[in-house]
């Protein structure tokens, strides 16, 4: 008796519930991350790009939603993957430039998504120097990577792999994702190499953008009047671009070779097999004695450098555009796409000229903005535009609210799932902080910190100089006019001033 009346409390709930048994448990949401190395939001079609198309990110920004104002909070490649993972500002997750060790003890969203019954992956550029914690499965490429034949670390074993770097962390990324235990939700990211220095493109696209002569910024002839900071910088395109190795220039065959020069050449000759060289050499070897023939000088010599430097560089991402498209497929094909979120981004925005640079680093709109493009799965309805600001210590505590997980207090980033719902929140951030802090350092961006809101910038250039410098970006989009000195906008800088110490404070900022 006593036994039925146990078998009678268990059955109970069933026979509540009546015949249709208890309600399964919603599915939960799959994640796969693509990230970038460098790629400006200024060459993304879906971003009105005027010098490349790219189909396929596009597709992202078509199916799903595409932020107007998606923003780094130091843009930096480490410092930025830090961010991401912790969903914190640099000096809170500790990393705050390239040479920072990553404390892997840290909670990341990787972690806690395991931890949650996810399967987790990382394949690709990692930059981050201690071993990945947080995933089930994980192959970097050390350092920077290699474009060819690179090598890869996969769970401590290192091996080098032969073919282009985009290609082959695409394919892994779809290997994974056929061997996975398809009982568990996943969490994938995919973080390529392309399109970062030096701008090697895949054998394939070699003969993109021939002859393709690009519109040139405004600005690229910049003198940095009022702006101290910018004018001591070393990114150059005219000035810090080196012709054999960015520019993929040569001297004659008999020619004395520079260091830089015997170093490119050494890369070509020891990483390449001899299909790969032979292709590229069929390119570059004319070019490099088309303009041995005929030298540009002066203004002439910096616009062709600015167009070599771009054809190269939309090439590399012709390769991820193309990958993007594959890895889309799979995903639809697999039957996966209704419950997944794609998303895509960079780790930073990058310049194409404008202000007469390449590289990132500092505050200005595009270095610090980077694009966040994202396909929704069914149960997500938000559509078209973005427009709230957001920044990438946002994407940990949206990832783990999708997963059904409460972001950590520590968390400094804020859930961005009310957008993807379609919702308007009242309240949204109405300023957003950046703090850059690597210099001394190649390229010589001073350390600088500030505050932008929708209309205003502010930044404090510090270290080894003490400059403040505001922008009206609505009046000035481009950043060309410092109105520090400018008694029209005192109370605008007031406030700012004011503002930028309250952010400082809420977000524990030491004083440096
Ligand atoms: C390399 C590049 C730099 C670049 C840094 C950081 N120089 O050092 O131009 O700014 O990486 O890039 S190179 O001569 O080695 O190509 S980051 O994406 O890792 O932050
Ligand atoms: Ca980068």
């Amino acid at each position: 008796m006593k036994k039925l009346k146990g078998l009678f409390l268990i059955l109970l709930p069933l026979m509540i519930l009546g015949c249709s048994g208890p309600e399964p448990e919603p599915l939960k949401l799959n994640i796969v991350y693509i990230m970038t190395d460098d790629h400006a939001y200024q060459a993304v079609s879906a971003y009105g790009s005027q010098i490349n198309k790219t189909p396929n990110l596009d597709r992202i920004a078509e199916e799903g939603i595409i932020f107007r104002n998606s923003f780094v909070c130091n843009s930096i490649c480490a410092p930025s993957r830090a961010a991401l993972l912790t969903g914190k500002h640099s000096h809170a997750n500790g990393h705050r430039d390239n040479r920072a060790r990553f404390d892997s003890s840290q909670v990341t969203f990787p972690k806690m998504l395991r931890e949650a019954g996810y399967q987790t992956a990382l394949i690709g550029k990692w930059h981050l120097k201690s071993e990945p914690t947080g995933f089930d499965y994980w192959s970097i490429v050390p350092g920077q990577g290699s474009y060819y034949n690179p090598d890869f670390i996969e769970m401590g074993r290192t091996y080098r792999q032969t073919g282009y770097a985009t290609t082959i962390i695409t394919d892994k990324a779809i290997g994974w994702l056929e061997q996975r235990d398809t009982t568990k939700p996943f969490c994938l990211l995919v973080h390529h190499k392309a399109p970062h220095r030096n701008w090697m493109p895949d054998t394939c696209d070699l003969d993109l953008f021939d002859g393709t002569e690009f519109p040139v910024p405004d600005n690229f002839f910049d003198t940095y009047e009022g702006r101290a900071a910018a004018g001591l910088q070393e990114m150059s395109v005219i000035r810090d671009m080196r012709m054999s190795y960015d520019l993929k220039i040569t001297s004659a065959q008999g020619d004395s070779l520079t260091r830089t020069e015997q170093d490119y050449l050494w890369y070509l000759n020891r990483r390449m097999t001899p299909e790969q060289r032979e292709a590229w050499l069929k390119e570059y070897d004319s070019i490099s004695e088309a303009y041995r023939t005929n030298p540009p000088q002066g203004d002439e010599l910096a616009l062709f450098k600015l167009n070599r430097y771009l054809t190269d560089y939309l090439r590399t991402i012709e390769s991820v555009d193309r990958n993007t498209g594959r890895l889309l497929d799979y995903l639809e094909e697999a039957g996966l796409l209704e419950n997944t979120l794609v998303v895509y981004t960079s780790d930073q925005g990058f310049y194409l000229g404008e202000h007469g640079w390449f590289d990132k680093r500092f505050m200005y709109e595009e270095s610090f903005r980077t694009p966040l493009m994202m396909r929704l799965p069914e149960s997500l309805t938000a559509h078209g535009d973005i427009t709230e600001m957001v920044q990438n210590i946002d994407y940990a505590p949206t990832f783990l609210e999708l997963a059904g997980v409460k972001p950590p207090e520590e968390m400094q980033g804020v859930s961005l799932v009310p957008l993807l719902k379609g919702e308007k929140p009242k309240k949204w951030r109405d300023a957003l902080y950046y703090h850059y802090y690597e210099y001394p350092a190649e390229h010589a961006v001073r350390r600088h910190y500030g505050i932008r809101t929708d209309r205003y910038k502010l930044i404090h250039f510090y270290n080894d100089i003490d400059q403040w410098e505001l922008y009206d970006l609505t009046a000035d989009p481009h950043e060309m006019y410092n109105l520090i000195d400018d008694p029209a906008y005192d109370r605008v800088e007031k406030k700012l001033r004011k503002k930028l110490v309250a952010l400082r404070k809420e977000y524990n900022v030491p004083e440096d």
